[in-house]
């Protein structure tokens, strides 16, 4: 399927079908991953399904065109968004890019400098911006540390949401909350319902999500978007089952979530 142009009418589609939806996440680190591998899940996320693969990382390099491309061969039904770590996460291969700035960046260059390097490069290979407000919440993780980020502490959900607003205000589409890959729990639910409570845009979370209770307890609190790389890359085959759980979970709490409005 063609997608390009296409992506954020597809999420906004399918989130007014489905109420909720799961992202999978795949970091083509050539340390961890090589190609066939990343299109080996990308397709085993997709039959659980997923409903769109993210490619990027902190640390990816390299192998990004390659990756994306066999990706987009394996699993033609859905979208590829970017997820960029930095300038070299772009590859005209994607459908579409998340064109995030790092808003609680303590560096110019993680907010707007980067994305001012690349934004070019974007329009020449005619891949769609979506833009998104990126947050990171305590521990951050690896985004954390190389971002620069002044991690929003968990007991401050507050700052979270004022964050979330402003980026709400000053135009992005989407707001996503990370709690850092791996990160060993994910952002609790109370502190995903303030931020949900405060902004309209959809809200994507992640980091750290691995069990279904976790999936559901965060969709409840209002999450639009629940996205799982690691989980999704250490299980490999033996995640089908569990995945499927997860994102019948994952609709079944946005359909309650609807219900009781
Ligand atoms: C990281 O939020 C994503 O950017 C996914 O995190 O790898 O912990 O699933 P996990």
């Amino acid at each position: 399927m063609d997608f390009k142009g296409k992506v954020m009418r597809y999420i906004e589609e399918r989130l007014s079908e489905d109420g909720a939806l799961h992202f999978t996440l795949i970091d083509p680190d050539p340390l961890k991953m090589n190609v066939e591998s990343s299109a080996k899940l990308a397709r085993i996320a997709a039959d659980c399904g997923t409903a769109a693969i993210m490619v990027g990382g902190s640390t990816a390099f390299g192998i990004i065109d390659d990756v994306v491309k066999t990706i987009k061969e394996h699993v033609p039904e859905i979208p590829v968004i970017l997820f960029p770590g930095n300038v070299n996460g772009i590859t005209r291969f994607s459908d579409a890019v998340f064109f995030m700035s790092l808003i609680n960046s303590s560096d110019t260059y993680w907010i707007i400098e980067a994305q001012m390097l690349a934004a070019f490069n974007i329009k020449m290979c005619r891949i769609e911006p979506i833009s998104l407000a990126y947050i990171i919440v305590e521990p951050g993780g690896t985004a954390g540390y190389i971002g620069h980020a002044r991690v929003i502490p968990r007991n401050k959900p507050k700052i979270a949401a004022a964050f979330a607003l402003a980026a709400e205000y000053i135009g992005y589409k989407m707001i996503y909350l990370e709690a850092g890959s791996g990160a060993e729990s994910p952002i609790p639910p109370y502190f995903v319902r303030t931020v949900r409570e405060a902004i309209t845009r959809p809200l994507i979370v992640g980091g750290g999500i691995r069990k279904i209770e976790q999936a559901i307890e965060i969709v409840k609190s209002g999450a639009d978007i629940i996205v799982q790389g690691t989980f999704i890359e250490r299980e490999k085959e033996k995640s089908i089952r569990k995945l499927k759980k997860i994102i019948e979970g994952i609709k079944n709490a946005a359909h309650e979530r609807k219900i009781k409005k």
